[in-house]
């Protein structure tokens, strides 16, 4: 494995960055995780772009084209020779002294990619469904660090799933501050009632993922009725079907909630059906390498 680090590429046991990086030290930071499918690296503009927004709003200026960085992401898969991937692109604030004032990181962002494969759950549970719970912790307050940015601090998130571990569960829906349904801890929630997609609107403060927006972009194509509309837990209980969309869990069924079932407790017809449209524009959509 080749992982990339400035412009070089490093065995794995010689990518390492200082204990004095920021992005260690604050969790200062940047990040996105992208997938390649049969040689074409999925959204990848897409990710770009959120990379450099994420990056914009924690005033972090990337020392490099958007154009460049697609070129590097794409050397990089071609260097480790992989036709699909999981590519995790990370940006820290860089080097600094021990304290927090990002003024100090004289040397500049460090740049990281790493192409590797990731199965974040086994195939039994694409077939299954997973069971989900509902946990305390509140998502991120969009006033205090917006859920848009993805940024390298994913405590939030992190204690949300050990809260679902805790509870036997793989996986946590966390609330925002209102009650209202936000999101997983890594994957968006889309639930489907009498037909129609229902998933929670961006400004609900979650993050906006590019899975989602292509489930979106397909369920659209294939006429099927989309809803970006706040959901309430009982709407979730009351559906017809759940899923999870993500990057890294692309899209995954969600059978039964805080100890409902759904549905018939069976991945529901529209969801494999949005799957299977999924999994062809992964086929077609796409930079070549
Ligand atoms: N919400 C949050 C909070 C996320 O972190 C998504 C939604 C889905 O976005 P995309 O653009 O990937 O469709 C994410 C994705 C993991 C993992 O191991 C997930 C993410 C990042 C790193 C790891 O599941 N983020």
């Amino acid at each position: 494995m080749k992982i990339y680090i400035n412009g070089k590429f490093y065995d794995k046991d010689n990518a390492k960055v200082s204990v004095f990086d920021h992005g260690l030290l604050y969790g200062d930071g940047v990040f996105e995780g992208i997938r390649s499918y049969k040689r074409r690296v999925f959204k990848l503009k897409e990710h770009i772009d959120r990379l450099y927004e994420s990056a914009h709003s924690i005033m972090l200026r990337i020392p490099m084209t958007r154009e460049a960085m697609i070129k590097e992401v794409v050397r990089t898969v071609k260097t480790n020779n992989l036709d699909d991937a999981y590519i995790r692109l990370v940006i820290t604030r860089g080097v600094g002294d021990l304290g927090l004032d990002p003024r100090k990181c004289y040397a500049g962002p460090s740049i990281i990619i790493i192409a590797d494969k990731i199965n974040l759950y086994p195939e039994a549970t694409y077939k299954k469904g997973l069971s989900i719970v509902t946990v305390a912790t509140v998502r991120n307050l969009t006033e205090a660090i917006n859920p848009q940015i993805k940024s390298l601090n994913y405590l939030n998130n992190i204690l949300a799933k050990i809260e679902a571990n805790n509870a036997g569960s793989e996986e946590a829906i966390l609330l925002d501050s209102m009650g209202y349904v936000a999101e997983c801890t890594g994957d968006n929630i889309f639930i489907v009632k009498s037909g129609q997609l229902y998933t929670p609107p961006q400004c609900m403060g979650i993050l906006r993922g590019i899975t989602r927006d292509a489930i979106l972009e397909v369920a659209r194509k294939a006429k099927i009725a989309v809803h970006e509309h706040v959901i309430t837990r009982h709407e979730v209980y009351i559906s017809d079907e759940c899923f999870l969309t993500g990057t890294a869990a692309e899209l995954i069924p969600v059978v039964r909630v805080d100890g409902r079932q759904i549905g018939d407790a069976k991945p529901g017809k529209l969801t494999l059906e949005l799957l299977k449209r999924f999994k062809d524009l992964t086929k077609t959509e796409g930079v070549k390498y």
